[in-house]
């Protein structure tokens, strides 16, 4: 990795991180910091977004892994690791940890980290019932996708695989309380980065 800065932001869904990612992505704009979500980012990454997430397939769990980290290896060659290599700041709204969560914890996966992906400097797991976060999801209006549709029994496994992953490197995550508001969520989240965009210049 070059000298730029890497934020990941991880958690089930509808506990906030869009929210949080653009919060900070605004905070950092003067930064010129660089914003990606995950599956996208790239041509590759929109395509199999659609094909992950809204085409209807019937997809294997060990082809559904391989394809979430196909998408994720276009996006560290195109944007990623371009954009460190300059000292950039790179927020992610996902990563590789969503592999370890859903296809390994959710599905029982066997998920390993390969030696290409870079580890991020810090990761924000959003933390927050999984009833919750499909209740704002609802409240929004966002219809569920296919990973979505999945049982609360699955997001249940989801949900402990991050709070074990999170609990394996404390150094690089840091666990908040989601049901909190917005703007206390994003306190907490600055008060972890600023220190670390202080050190970068
Ligand atoms: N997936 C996978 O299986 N394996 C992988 O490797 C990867 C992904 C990378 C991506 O869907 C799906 O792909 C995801 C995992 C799987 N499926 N599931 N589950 P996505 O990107 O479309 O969706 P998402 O990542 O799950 O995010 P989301 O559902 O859109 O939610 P969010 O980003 O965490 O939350 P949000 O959009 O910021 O907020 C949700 C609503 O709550 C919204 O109305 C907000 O205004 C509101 N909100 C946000 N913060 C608060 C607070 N603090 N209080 C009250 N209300 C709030």
């Amino acid at each position: 990795m070059g000298h730029g800065l890497f934020i990941t932001f991880e958690g089930t869904e509808g506990s906030g991180k869009t929210t949080q990612v653009e919060l900070l992505g605004e905070k950092l704009s003067y930064r010129q910091a660089v914003v990606v979500r995950e599956p996208g980012g790239t041509e590759l990454g929109e395509r199999m977004r659609e094909l992950l997430l809204t085409s209807g397939m019937e997809l294997d769990g060990e082809a559904e892994m391989y394809l979430f980290m196909a998408a994720r290896r276009q996006l560290l060659h195109e944007v990623i690791t371009p954009a460190l290599a300059l000292g950039r700041i790179v927020i992610a709204d996902r990563y590789h940890d969503s592999t370890l969560a859903y296809q390994g914890g959710g599905r029982g996966v066997p998920v390993a980290w390969p030696a290409t992906f870079p580890r991020p400097n810090m990761t924000f797991l959003l933390a927050l019932p999984v009833e919750s976060g499909r209740d704002r999801q609802l409240r929004a209006g966002k219809s569920a996708d296919r990973v979505e549709r999945e049982s609360i029994d699955f997001h249940a496994r989801v949900a402990a695989e991050y709070e074990r992953l999170a609990a394996a490197e404390p150094a690089r995550f840091m666990r908040l309380d989601a049901s909190e508001t917005r703007e206390e969520v994003h306190h907490k989240v600055m008060s972890r980065v600023s220190p670390a965009v202080d050190a970068l210049s």
